[in-house]
């Protein structure tokens, strides 16, 4: 095998062909963050979001030894009723691509076939981060490191507060990542508008955000920026309210001994329960929303 396992969907194929301009989503949060059939029916409508505000939407995954860059109707719905899907982050790749498994994109996987497809723009809801006792887990999501090393600007809603966010912030610090919060001062903390914690950068401006993506290449800086876009407050679960929602999951986490990858899956989905899905409408409009700027960032850079 000597050619990149490049497959392109009809529709992002056209899109190439003409120059439009295109929307990364990754397909992790259709497997390992919403249930079915919520996550197939999420897919397709950030899908048209993006559609709606003017770029084409690339889902990536990984099924039959290929990089799918776009999904067809068939292979969306194939992908959001299996089970047993791997979770793929850079580790696990290659070795997936290599034994023609089937597998979900993280944010780092995402990041990195994005870019091997020309696409600077990448949309989800949340990005992974230190985990709260990473000082003796060593839990640090590979996300970041991400970040640091693929130029591709991802729209998220900042990182969930089950992570240790003043932790996620120093490490992206450290690892030169850009994070721009959008429109206000706040980092923002997924469900909630307001972390409390002040973003290292703030923009207003879709285009600026653009500007900002092609000067780092001019720089021949690596990497890409972390854009947090706040939740739309109709959709907002305030901090004091989400809080001991989160230490539950935490410590039912920490009871059953979860570890590594499955983590992340299991607090969303105890979060699900527990919030009896209030916190899964928010986790849509949310994604909603970041398809939106991403569409409109994708357009400044086309
Ligand atoms: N955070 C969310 N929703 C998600 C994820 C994280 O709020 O769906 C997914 C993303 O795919 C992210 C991955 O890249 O989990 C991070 O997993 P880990 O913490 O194991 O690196
Ligand atoms: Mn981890």
């Amino acid at each position: 095998m000597t050619s990149l396992p490049l497959t392109y969907s009809p529709e992002v194929a056209a899109a190439r062909a003409s120059g439009a301009p295109l929307v990364a989503l990754e397909s992790t949060i259709i497997t390992h963050g919403m249930p079915f059939p919520q996550n197939v029916e999420t897919a397709r409508a950030v899908e048209a979001e993006v559609r709606a505000h003017g770029a084409v939407p690339a889902t990536i995954a990984i099924m039959d030894g290929q990089i799918h860059i776009g999904l067809t109707d068939a292979e969306l719905d194939r992908l959001g009723q299996a089970s047993h899907v791997a979770k793929l982050s850079r580790a696990d790749l290659a070795a997936c691509l290599a034994t023609g498994g089937m597998g979900a994109t993280t944010v780092a996987a995402t990041m990195i076939c994005a870019h091997l497809a020309g696409i600077k723009v990448f949309a989800t809801g949340g990005i992974g981060g230190v985990h709260r006792g990473a000082e003796s887990s060593f839990d640090v999501s590979a996300d970041l490191m991400e970040l640091a090393a693929t130029p591709v600007t991802v729209v998220a809603a900042g990182a969930k507060a089950i992570l240790d966010l003043p932790k996620t912030l120093e490490v992206l610090e450290t690892q030169g990542v850009p994070v721009i919060a959008f429109g206000q001062d706040d980092f923002p903390a997924f469900w909630s508008r307001r972390s409390g914690l002040r973003a290292p950068l703030r923009m207003d401006r879709a285009e600026d955000i653009a500007a900002a993506h092609r000067m780092r290449g001019l720089l021949g800086l690596p990497g890409g920026q972390l854009v947090a876009n706040p939740i739309p407050p109709e959709a907002e679960i305030p901090l004091a309210e989400i809080t001991p929602v989160i230490e539950a999951a935490l410590a039912e986490a920490a009871a059953q001994g979860i570890a590594a990858k499955a983590v992340t899956p299991f607090l969303l989905d105890r979060m699900f329960q527990l919030t009896s899905g209030r916190s899964l409408t928010s986790n849509i409009a949310l994604v909603l929303n970041n398809a939106r700027l991403g569409a409109a960032i994708a357009g400044h850079l086309a």
